[in-house]
Formats: C-alpha cells, structure tokens, sequence
C-alpha cells in the first residue's frame, strides 16, 4: 500500500496551487458578493489544460487521469468553491457522458471545445416533482421525424446561461418510468430553448444557476446521448463518479477553512497569549485537521478505483456523504475560532461555511448517500 503522491501529481498540485492564489483568489470574494461567474478565469482554467484534464489529446484533453482531476478541484475549492462548482459540473457531469457514451461524432462536436474551453458545459436532470425521485422526470421528448420535441422545465441548473452545451434528461416513455428516460445534448440557441431567473443563493454564490424552459424545442435525433431508454442508467453512472469531484469540493472548502482558522488562532492574541495556546482553540484545530485527512483519504481512494475503472459508486457516496459533513463542521468551527471577525463579510470564514452546506445536498442529499451506501452494503 503506498500512500505517496507521483511526482506528476505532486506537481500538478504545486501548479494549481499556484495559479489558485494568484489567479482566483484575489477576486473570489468581490465574485460572491456581486453574484458574479466569471468566464475570464475558466479561459485561464482552460490555458492550464484544467478544463479538459481527463480527456486524451487527440480529444483537445490534457491527458491527466482521475486524481490529477480529484487534485485540481480541491484546490481551487481551496480559495473559490463557485469555480469549483463550475469546473465539477463541466467535466464530470457534462463532459464525462459525452465521453462515455456518446458517438464519435458527439465527441468531435461537443467534447473536443468542451475540452479546450471554448465552450461550457451544464447537466440538467433536476425538476419540481423529481429531485432525489430522478425517475419521475416530467419533461417530455416526443420523436417526429428526425427531430425530438422536448417539453418542461428543469430547475437548479448549475453553469445556467453562461453554458453552451447542456447534457438534458427527458421522458421518452412515461409509463415505464426509470426505463423511459433518455439523454440528449441540448446547444444554447437552440429553438424553443430559454432561461428561467438567475437563482439567488446562500452559497456558490458566483456560480450561476437557473431554471431551462423547453417549449417544442426540436432537438436533431443525432443529439440523443446514448440510446432511448437509457437515461437513467447514464445519469446514475454519472452520478456514481461525479460524487466524488463533490467529495473533492467539499475537502478543497475545509481544508481553506482550516488553513484561515490555524493562521488566526497563531495570530490573534487574548489573555496575552494565542488563542492557538488555549486547549479549547487547539483541540477544535486537532479535530478539524484530523477529520480532514480522514476526508481526503476517503476520496483519493475512490479516485484511485475510478482510475483503475473500478466499481466506485459506494465509495463514492461515502467521500461524498463524509467529506461534505466534515466540510460543514470544519467551516463551522472555523467561524467559530474567529469569532466576531468570522461573522463579518471582510474574511473568507463565513463565505466558506456558505459554500459547505451545498456540498451535503447537490448530486443527492447526504440522505440519498446513505440510501444508496445501504443498498450496497445489504444487496
Ligand atoms: N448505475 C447503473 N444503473 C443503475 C444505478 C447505477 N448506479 N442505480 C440504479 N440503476 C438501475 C437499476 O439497476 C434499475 O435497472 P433495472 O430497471 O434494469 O433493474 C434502474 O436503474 C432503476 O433503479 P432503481 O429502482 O434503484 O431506481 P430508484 O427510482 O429507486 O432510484 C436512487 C434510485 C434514489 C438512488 C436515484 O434516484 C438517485 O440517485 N437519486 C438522487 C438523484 C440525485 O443525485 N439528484 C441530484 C441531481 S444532480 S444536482
């Protein structure tokens, strides 16, 4: 068992650590209040090759695998959980079933700029009536001719309207269901495909999200991701690896909490002595840094079976479920260490206890994650 790092990882960290301070950081707080996403730092992402870090290079990819990935979104959590967000959805939910199950074609087309950058991608499964009920998907997809005609709404779509591709989930045959939904690849512009109101919310709050409205949205056949039917199967296939990028999150906004805590808890003086040297401040420090690398233990070893194309959809939900639980906790404590300063808006504490709590509840609630770890372990 070796629980080194490669020399490639390690300097793939040092690289995205890097460009995160330097490029993100500074502006991640003017971002969240404003409300603002910004395309000029995903272009940069893109320079590094991070928008297509998965993908070979004959597909405009970088080449890395799954942990390169797993590493590149904890530390942009680190200092920007909106960017990480964004970054989350564009590969592993739009571009991961593109890549998996789409045509050669599909893969010129979409994933190849999806890759470079030039466009961004968002994945829409969420509705009104079918939230962790995936299976009881409203919008329709009727075939006439050569073209689907979608009807409905989805809500809560991460990247929204600054996306170009969307991967889109749409009921082909309601009576059977789960077995009647299927995928396709919407394009923005596309006829009868609009926008809902840009959501406002607690946390991620420069990463946009909002509502899609398809109304007789003619989609080209040759958009169907995968085949008729297997909607669902896609998504939770999707959903199986991509909890782990939301473990990777929530690890990347504990492990900037923590880092803020420890540097306070040196500094800041009370009773003539660091608040660190008081066994309260220092133990609550211990627990956090513990339960930390307990997290990324977790979710570097899913990442090391979904590398080896390994069944990883428990241990996903398990990184998934502990790292976002550890990340509340951790963002708590750390307001909790700055007191007064961590409740004000001039430091980071407060944005990353924000940004936490959507860890436990997007790609399926703590909730479903242990539903779903359950199933594993009694089937
Ligand atoms: N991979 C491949 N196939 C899967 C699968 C997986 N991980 N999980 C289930 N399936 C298959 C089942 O084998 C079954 O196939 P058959 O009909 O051929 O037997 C089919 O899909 C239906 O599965 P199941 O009956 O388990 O579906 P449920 O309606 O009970 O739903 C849960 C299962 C609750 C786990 C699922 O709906 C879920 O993950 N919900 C949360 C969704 C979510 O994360 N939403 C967030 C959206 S992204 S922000």
């Amino acid at each position: 068992m070796d629980f080194s790092l490669s020399h490639e990882h390690e300097m793939m960290r040092k690289t995205v650590h890097g460009f995160a301070e330097k490029e993100i950081k500074p502006s991640a707080a003017w971002r969240d209040e404003k409300e603002e996403f910004s395309r000029e730092i995903f272009n940069k992402m893109a320079g590094l090759g991070l928008t297509g870090i998965l993908w070979p290079e004959e597909l405009g990819g970088a080449g890395g695998d799954y942990l390169a990935y797993i590493i590149a979104l904890e530390e942009i959590s680190r200092v920007d959980a909106s960017l990480g967000a964004t970054l989350g959805v564009h590969i592993s939910l739009c571009s991961w079933p593109i890549y998996t199950f789409g045509t050669a074609e599909q893969k010129h087309k979409f994933l190849r700029p999806l890759a470079e950058g030039q466009l961004l991608g968002a994945f829409s499964l969420t509705e009104t009536s079918a939230g962790s009920d995936v299976a009881n998907i409203q919008t329709s997809a009727v075939l006439q001719g050569d073209h689907y005609v979608l009807n409905g709404r989805k809500i809560f779509v991460t990247n929204a309207d600054a996306a170009e591709v969307y991967v889109v989930f749409a009921s082909t045959d309601r009576v059977k269901k789960a077995g009647g939904i299927s995928a396709f690849i919407l394009e923005k512009g596309m006829p009868g495909f609009s926008f809902g109101k840009k959501e406002k919310k607690m946390g991620i709050r420069s990463s946009a999200a909002c509502d899609l409205i398809f109304e007789d949205c003619p989609v080209p056949r040759e958009n169907l991701l995968g085949r008729e039917g297997e909607g669902f199967k896609i998504a939770m296939s999707v959903l199986d690896v991509g909890r782990n990028s939301v473990a990777a999150q929530a690890l990347g906004i504990a492990q900037g909490a923590f880092e803020e805590a420890l540097s306070h808890a040196k500094a800041r003086e009370q009773f003539s002595r660091p608040i660190g040297n008081f066994q309260a401040i220092s133990f609550m420090l211990a627990d956090m840094a513990t339960k930390i690398e307990a997290a990324r233990l977790l979710t570097y070893r899913t990442a090391y079976l979904a590398d080896r194309g390994l069944p990883c959809g428990k241990e996903s939900s398990m990184s998934k479920l502990f790292a976002s639980d550890i990340a509340m906790e951790v963002t708590v404590n750390a307001l909790q260490i700055f007191g007064g300063y961590g409740y004000i808006r001039d430091y980071p504490v407060e944005r990353f206890m924000r940004d936490a709590k959507i860890t436990q509840i997007y790609e399926g609630t703590s909730e479903i994650q242990r539903l779903v770890i359950a199933r594993h372990l009694l089937q």
